[in-house]
């Protein structure tokens, strides 16, 4: 018989919609749990008598709780750092330069390959790891930097690895479209064409969820991408791209055309691109560390996204090269102080929105009855409490199907 808990002294933001209130706050509120799932969310004084005997009681001392948090772009398995590039672009280099001379992804491919798959899985778990102690339960995690059948193999092996050791949920990426490596310098087509055939295998052994591609002049073009988006749907699997983060390259029109999870990045994207992600369904992932540390100048074109009520997703994009980052907290301060989103989009970027752009329900991002018993517990009042403040995380426990970890023990 699954364990009845009653979780009591707390105020709830369920973040699903309550009396015109967006926050869907519950003063004073009760979380009966089931096991691994919520029997019964609500205010103390409406638990209905059959909910009141538990076989254990906890109270969260006036906790503020709301869903766990969704990073639903991540590069977590790698190796080596790219700091020293971090130091070239301070003195006047550009990420695309770096790039062009053979730094860039290319390095970290390098420091991957040479990494056991043990290593690359203890620094993966390690990065996880970070990104729950500020409330993340499930995230997307990208290959990327193996591109060899081998080496990308061991990249999602390793991803899946990560969830099923830390109890989270993982969505897999197939990512080998990221860089072309020196094995295939000069042959991009015929790498596409490799990156396909291995496409098959990995997706046969179930290591892929979706399928990804950097559409960009230092990455794919549009043409290539076509080719792999064909393979993955011929396959059943969803794609979704990075699209438009340097240069508008026609990604995100593209991955229209194949209703696409998700266009990621996005700062150079098009009006009509726009509109033809609003009829495909098609969620904006923007990614404010990259942008950010990049220092880029042109900012995704929010009104214009808001106005085509496109679902707007936020994300680390943890990778050594653009985003080093591991708070989605400083994420949500960053889109709102950067990008001028407000706190209540900045939250359904990390939950409901991140949940549609893996091919989840939305219903993932909210708390109420039915939900599965995973939630963050914080020492804060309010939710907006969270994204105001930066540079420090007041999560004190993330409950992980019914079962409570400390966040310093995470
Ligand atoms: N865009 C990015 O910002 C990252 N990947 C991509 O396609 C950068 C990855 C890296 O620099 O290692
Ligand atoms: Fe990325």
């Amino acid at each position: 018989m699954s364990e009845h808990c009653v979780w009591q002294n707390l105020r709830a933001a369920t973040l699903a919609p309550r009396d015109n209130d967006a926050w869907g706050i519950v003063e004073d509120a009760v979380i009966v749990t089931r096991g691994d799932h919520i029997a019964w969310l609500g205010e103390r004084a409406d638990l209905p008598p059959e909910f009141a005997q538990a076989d254990r009681t906890v109270d969260l001392d006036g906790a503020l709780v709301t869903p766990p948090l969704i990073d639903c772009h991540t590069h977590l398995v790698y190796a080596g750092n790219r700091a020293h590039e971090f130091e070239l672009r301070l003195e006047g280099a550009s990420y695309e330069a770096i790039s062009r001379a053979g730094g860039g992804i290319r390095s970290t491919v390098a420091a991957t390959r040479s990494a056991s798959e043990d290593e690359l899985f203890a620094l993966a778990c390690e990065r996880a790891r970070a990104l729950m102690r500020e409330g993340v339960a499930t995230l997307e995690i990208k290959s990327g930097y193996g591109l060899s059948l081998a080496h990308e193999r061991r990249s999602l092996r390793v991803a899946r690895r990560v969830g099923e050791a830390l109890g989270i949920e993982v969505k897999t990426t197939y990512l080998a479209a990221h860089a072309l490596p020196e094995e295939f310098a000069g042959r991009s087509d015929e790498y596409v064409a490799a990156l396909c055939d291995w496409m098959r295998d990995l997706h046969a052994e179930n290591l892929i969820d979706a399928v990804d591609v950097f559409c960009e002049r230092i990455g794919f073009s549009r043409e290539q991408t076509r080719i792999v988006f064909k393979h993955a749907k011929a396959l059943g699997l969803p794609v979704k791209l990075h699209a438009e983060q340097l240069s508008d390259q026609g990604g995100a029109a593209l991955a229209s055309e194949f209703s696409a999870l998700s266009c990621d990045h996005l700062e150079y994207v098009g009006d009509d691109a726009i509109a033809a992600m609003a009829r495909a369904g098609v969620v904006a992932v923007l990614l404010p560390g990259a942008y950010y540390f990049l220092r880029e100048t042109k900012l995704p074109p929010i009104e214009k996204l808001r106005a085509s009520a496109i679902p707007i997703a936020l994300a680390t994009d943890h990778n050594p090269g653009s985003s080093p980052t591991f708070s989605p907290l400083l994420m949500m301060n960053m889109a709102c102080t950067l990008f001028r989103m407000t706190p209540i989009e900045a939250w359904l970027g990390f939950t409901a929105n991140a949940a549609l752009a893996l091919g989840l329900p939305a219903e993932r991002g909210q708390l109420g009855a039915g939900s599965v018993a995973n939630f963050g517990v914080w020492s804060a009042s309010h939710p907006r409490d969270l994204v105001y403040r930066f540079g420090h995380s007041p999560l004190r426990q993330l409950v992980l199907n019914g079962q409570m970890r400390e966040a310093i023990e995470l």
